[in-house]
């Protein structure tokens, strides 16, 4: 008897310490791919169609079984064994050119293209299976991983019948990754890549970011900086490079590289890196098959050019179409692609800095080869906390035209703040350019629907480094997540989007869900208000962008200072764009332009943005702008107040390592929200002149000790 309670006394023991164990084990590494245990009745209802996989064993088959082996082996507690005969309640995944049983099957594939996937519940010789089948192995995998989504998600999978395919065909992130393993724009650690110990050591987390890719359709990664070295195209780099491709392979992700444009001078000795000179194009052409040769399925090159001190094809007074279409030509026969970057401003060019890309380029449409695309930022600045989408969307239908969102959060918090990206991005996608009239949004731009144009693109700039959760704060990986969803479908719901990454990420409680999806959803508001409302932009601190600086006024070039954008003197605040400013609004479709174009009718959110406005102007609330302004920073900071209420009533649904890690972050970013707007209402005050509001307290600290902050190490500065 007392040898039986103390076995159970052991057993009850064991059983805490497992759960103690468990709750330390949630340190974010795993992501969205948890796969955690199932309750029992759950998997009892699961069970029965999880038995057996059926799968072909070429790499990116193999890649889908694996997954769908680890998943179950993680919800159910046993193995999902992989078998050549049919059962009941089997998996039965892959091509119809390799696989009979969906051969048989006749299966209306023909419309889901290279990557999309069916899943079915069907039945097989008697036996109730479930296919998943497509057209290519690729579209295989990504199919395994939307089974392993429903089961996350908490929905049946007895009765499937579902397809989807990508609606953009070229899904990428971009690694600001320097080779010393830094990164420009990092706030989560060191590179991931070990260029160092490359090609020998292959770490584990390269598979894991694969899956993690793959797992949201992201089929293609840029791995070096923008800013680019020409080192990286160096035979030993390129062997490094290689490695990484044969580790993101099985799983459909192809490599890219950033090509610096004067590497002919640099590596090949050449006297000049002049795009129409025959010897330049013919080094980048044996650059191109060499390295071909060790990366077969190589993506292309992303070019930074002719911007912020790089080379580029203007260096000889060449266009950037001569410049892309330069390596077009040595990447088309091996069907790469080039991606030609439009963040473009010129020193030599003192017009609105939000109009220069589009003066650049857009004269060039038209003139790009067919495997060139054109990458532009979603604003015309720099991913601010709130911008209008980039003129150039819609304004060069002749050109394949890519979006660029940056994902790592540069200008929106960095890693400490809970800034949930996916409506800054939505709101960029479902703008209308007008440019064919009415419902001609940037998704249908960049999806190629709007001018038929099948090469399509869009990519976005990684928050992923070395630490532990990948992306420096557990909610920072709803970003990565988001991204890859609004690459397959550009027209997703960002709510939805969040609603999957939390139940797959932390819990499927709905009174967990609900209030932590909508503190999400509230949270890029909350943080444009803190930072820069009513269409403030570029309001942040030198170098770092780390805080705010709406004061600076000293630095080289005009358009690198906060007040150039803000424009705060005694008589108002503001960017005229309108005809009596800078007039960057005639950029836009006449409609899209309208839009903006009244600061009584317009959405306040673009205010000024479009507007330089007198302090006593009348908001659509009655309250003049002065008192406005000061109100919605006040209530940017009230929002963080209460995202720390609702996280910690949520305390029981979180492990206890992931809660407190969100916790310590809402802290930080609390703390500074009320810095931002002390700081911004402090220098804005002595413009202005005016008292706060009745009720809004005075900044804590005089507008100097504001400006005499400084950050020595602030994170992801690069080199
Ligand atoms: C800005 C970043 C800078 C990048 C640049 C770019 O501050 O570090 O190099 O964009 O996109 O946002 O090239």
């Amino acid at each position: 008897m007392t040898q039986r309670i103390a076995r159970l006394v052991l057993l009850v023991l064991g059983l805490t310490l497992g759960l103690v164990t468990m709750a330390h084990a949630e340190d974010g590494y795993d992501l969205w791919l948890r796969y955690r245990p199932l309750p029992v009745a759950q998997a009892q209802i699961y069970a029965p169609h999880l038995t057996s996989v059926v799968a072909g064993d070429r790499p990116m088959l193999s890649a889908a079984r694996s997954e769908l082996q680890r998943g179950v082996s993680g919800f159910l507690g046993h193995d999902l064994p992989a078998a050549t005969s049919i059962g009941d309640g089997a998996l039965v995944i892959g091509t119809p050119a390799e696989q009979p049983a969906i051969k048989a099957l006749n299966l209306p594939l023909s419309g889901l293209g290279e990557e999309g996937y069916l899943i079915r519940s069907v039945t097989v010789d008697g036996h109730k299976v479930t296919v998943i089948a497509a057209n290519s192995d690729r579209g295989v995998l990504y199919g395994a991983f939307r089974l392993l989504r429903q089961i996350q998600t908490g929905q049946g999978i007895d009765k499937l019948d579902m397809a989807d395919a990508p609606k953009i065909r070229v899904r990428l992130l971009n690694h600001w990754d320097n080779l010393d393993g830094s990164v420009e724009r990092g706030y989560a650690g060191a590179s991931i890549w070990d260029w160092w110990r490359l090609p020998d050591l292959k770490d584990q987390r390269y598979t894991d970011y694969a899956r993690a890719n793959a797992s949201i359709g992201i089929n293609g990664t840029v791995v070096n900086n923008v800013n680019a070295k020409a080192l990286s195209l160096t035979a030993p780099y390129i062997a490094k490079t290689a490695a990484l491709a044969d580790s993101l392979r099985p799983y459909g992700i192809k490599i890219y590289l950033s090509a610096r444009f004067s590497s002919p001078i640099e590596l090949g000795g050449l006297k000049t890196a002049d795009p129409l000179d025959p010897a330049v194009r013919a080094w980048w052409r044996a650059k191109t098959d060499e390295i071909y040769k060790a990366i077969p399925d190589f993506g292309g090159f992303l070019v930074k050019a002719n911007s912020e001190g790089q080379p580029g094809p203007g260096d000889y007074h060449r266009s950037h179409a001569d410049g892309a279409n330069m390596l077009a030509e040595a990447l088309a026969p091996h069907g790469g692609i080039v991606m030609w970057r439009a963040f473009v401003y010129s020193e030599h060019d003192a017009s609105d800095r939000a109009k220069q890309a589009y003066n650049e380029f857009h004269p060039l449409d038209g003139q790009f080869a067919d495997n060139v695309l054109v990458q532009i930022k979603n604003g015309p600045i720099d991913f601010q906390p709130r911008e209008p989408f980039s003129p150039l969307f819609g304004a060069m239908p002749k050109t394949r035209e890519m979006m660029e969102f940056q994902i790592t959060k540069e200008y929106t918090g960095q890693a400490t703040h809970l800034v949930y990206l996916a409506p800054l991005f939505e709101e960029t996608l479902k703008a209308d350019t007008f440019v064919r009239g009415a419902g001609s949004t940037v998704a249908r731009v960049i999806d190629g629907s709007l001018e038929k144009h099948a090469l399509t693109g869009m990519a976005g700039v990684a928050n992923i480094g070395a630490n532990r959760n990948w992306t420096g704060s557990d909610f920072d990986q709803a970003n990565w997540y988001a991204f890859g969803r609004l690459a397959w479908n550009p027209d997703a719901s960002s709510r939805d989007i969040a609603t999957d990454w939390v139940r797959m990420t932390f819990s499927g409680d709905p009174a967990f869900v609900t209030p932590v999806v909508d503190m999400m959803m509230n949270s890029r508001e909350a943080m444009a208000d803190y930072m820069t409302p009513l269409g403030l932009h570029h309001q942040m601190a030198t170098g770092h962008h780390y805080g705010p600086g709406p004061w600076v006024h000293e630095l080289a070039r005009p358009e690198w200072n906060p007040v150039y954008y803000n424009k705060a003197d005694a008589g108002g605040i503001g960017f005229d764009r309108t005809k009596t400013g800078s007039d960057a609004l005639a950029q836009y479709n006449p409609r899209a332009a309208k839009i903006w174009s009244d600061p009584r009718k317009m959405d306040e959110r673009y205010l000024l943005w479009f507007h330089h406005l007198p302090w006593d102007y009348r908001l659509q609330d009655g309250h003049t702008l002065w008192d406005g302004l000061v109100m919605r920073y006040q209530s940017g900071v009230d929002q963080t107040g209460v995202m720390q209420i609702t996280w910690t009533g949520l305390a029981p649904y979180v492990d206890a390592q992931r809660f407190a890690a969100v916790s310590q972050n809402l802290t930080i970013q609390r703390r500074e929200a009320k810095w931002w707007r002390d700081a911004s209402i402090s220098y804005f005050q002595s413009k202005s002149g005016l008292p706060l509001p009745a009720g809004y307290t005075a900044p804590a600290l005089p507008l100097e000790a504001y400006e005499a902050l400084t950050f020595p190490y602030a994170p992801g500065q690069g080199h």
